[in-house]
């Protein structure tokens, strides 16, 4: 059975840039990353307790306490535990990141695909600009960290200028997928409708956090009106690659955890060349389609071992893009 949108949801997703649509993740599916993500943060402590950086009474902890106690260990801890590896033209060569098979299995699930398809149309290619966000309680972040939207606070941006120029003419969809709640006071997505109707992209200031990220000053917002995007677990937000969105701050005691995933029609130029994606679905070559969570993992360490043989040596991200805003008066 096919679960894309019907005509209507299509309809109010071309009209407002947006679309909420509920129920798409099953339980086991999120089940299984959660219990993969709790294995990645014990693996990564185990040095940690072994070099005495952690008590070895870590392992009895919740995992949102585990998790805590991580991102204080180290700046950038959040790096190495998102589905990409981190946007630095300056590449690190200790660079790690997880591709894991439960989350290799949410980025193929055939109920979040059909609903993908219906926007995308039948030939999908999973762009490679993706996200984990597991975010604590905004006031228990360090201060560096509590400027990142992997962790922290998610200030005002169109999703179009994370991508290189190679991608102006490519039209990418977002899914956000919701691994929590994520209410209102947890940090829900807030958007602006019929923001992306403009056409093109708002200027964006640059950024001051460690990921350096850019921002529409609230002076250039396209709007009047605001809506917020609380939601459930297993359900999904749909944006355009235009439309103006941020996150409210985490004001609860539990994490809020979501994986932001993206989506263009194959052929089409991905805007992060350095990295890969796949073929996720393709009516036309079925036999196209990555259907190997272990492939999928061996594809991003092949992207590394090209960046740092020099193999790849063209930009991974425009981090330059807005730095000439950086001084006029917009950006004050
Ligand atoms: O979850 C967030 O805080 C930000 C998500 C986002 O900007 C996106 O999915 O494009
Ligand atoms: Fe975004």
């Amino acid at each position: 059975m096919n679960h894309g949108l019907s005509a209507d949801q299509l309809a109010f997703f071309e009209e407002n840039g947006y679309l909420v649509v509920e129920n798409v993740i099953d339980e086991s599916t999120i089940d299984a990353i959660v219990a993969e993500y709790s294995a990645l943060l014990d693996d990564i402590a185990a040095a940690k307790i072994a070099a005495g950086e952690l008590p070895p009474t870590f392992r009895d902890l919740p995992f949102s306490d585990k998790y805590l106690q991580l991102l204080h260990t180290e700046d950038n801890f959040f790096d190495q535990i998102d589905i990409t590896f981190p946007l630095a033209n300056n590449f690190p060569a200790d660079a790690t990141m997880h591709a894991g098979p439960a989350v290799f299995d949410l980025l193929t699930h055939p109920k979040l695909l059909d609903v993908v398809e219906s926007v995308v149309g039948s030939e999908i290619y999973s762009n490679p600009v993706q996200h984990v966000r597991i975010k604590p309680p905004r006031k228990a972040l360090p201060e560096l960290a509590g400027k990142n939207s992997y962790v922290g606070t998610t200030t005002w941006h169109q999703d179009h200028g994370a991508l290189l120029d190679e991608a102006d003419q490519t039209v990418v969809t977002t899914t956000w997928v919701a691994i929590s709640d994520a209410e209102e006071e947890m940090g829900c997505l807030i958007a602006i409708p019929k923001s992306h109707k403009k056409g093109e992209m708002t200027i964006h200031c640059p950024g001051d956090g460690i990921a350096a990220e850019n921002y529409i000053p609230g002076k250039l917002l396209n709007t009047r009106e605001v809506v917020k995007l609380p939601v459930k677990k297993g359900d999904i937000i749909m944006f355009h690659q235009l439309t103006e969105h941020a996150a409210l701050n985490n004001k609860t005691d539990q994490i809020r955890w979501s994986f932001d995933l993206r989506w263009n029609p194959v052929g089409q130029p991905s805007g992060r060349p350095a990295f890969p994606g796949f073929v996720a679905r393709s009516r036309s070559a079925p036999e196209t389609e990555l259907r190997d969570a272990t492939q999928w993992k061996q594809n991003w360490i092949d992207a590394k071992d090209r960046i740092l043989t020099g193999q790849y040596n063209d930009q991974i991200f425009n981090a330059e893009r807005w730095e000439k805003y950086g001084d006029t008066e917009v950006c004050a």
